[in-house]
């Protein structure tokens, strides 16, 4: 898999999947999960609520998908991130997570192209070092038949200047 570093929003991205930074009510937020939902529509939102009525809430760690509504996506795949307590490793393992089981997920769908955002490390804290050595360490060890390329969409200068080193 090629990994690409685009500055921007990810609402903007024409990849087949888009990652969303969720919470585990599914139902919106602030940050990119609400740029997303105010972008995307509201069909986004009535998939996230059917899924909460099949299978409850989405736990950290977990991916969902739905369509992208207005979005230039096919689909949104929705992932929790976990809140930074402070517990490196386990916070570490459920970021993880977020990666492997969203990538898991846009495998399955046949994704050539899937762009992430820095999951975790607006509101919920994560140190964003960290979480970039993380994402980039989980999307390269991830063997793939069906995804081409990755990219990690960064929104703020610190994330980016993060991800240039970790992916030069
Ligand atoms: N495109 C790309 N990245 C963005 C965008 C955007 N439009 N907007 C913000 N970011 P956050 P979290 C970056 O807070 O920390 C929500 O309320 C931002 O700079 O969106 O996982 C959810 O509902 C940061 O680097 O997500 C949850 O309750 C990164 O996205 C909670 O926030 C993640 O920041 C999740 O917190």
């Amino acid at each position: 898999m090629k990994t690409e570093l685009i500055k921007g929003d990810i609402t903007k991205i024409p990849a087949d999947a888009i990652v969303n930074a969720a919470n585990s009510s599914l139902l919106g937020g602030g940050g990119v999960d609400g740029a997303i939902h105010r972008a995307g529509g509201k069909q986004i939102l009535e998939e996230c609520i059917q899924i909460r009525n099949r299978q409850g809430k989405c736990n950290t760690g977990e991916a969902v998908v739905t369509s992208a509504g207005n979005l230039p996506a096919k689909y949104v795949i929705h992932t929790v991130g976990p809140v930074w307590n402070g517990e490196e490793n386990k916070c570490s393992k459920l970021l993880e997570d977020c990666y492997k089981n969203s990538l898991q997920l846009a495998e399955g769908l046949g994704v050539k192209t899937i762009a992430f955002p820095n999951v975790s490390t607006g509101i919920y804290k994560f140190p964003k070092e960290l979480a970039g050595k993380i994402a980039v360490e989980t999307v390269r060890n991830f063997q793939s038949e069906n995804i081409e390329k990755v990219i990690f969409v960064c929104f703020d200068d610190e994330n980016e200047k993060i991800y240039k080193k970790l992916l030069d």
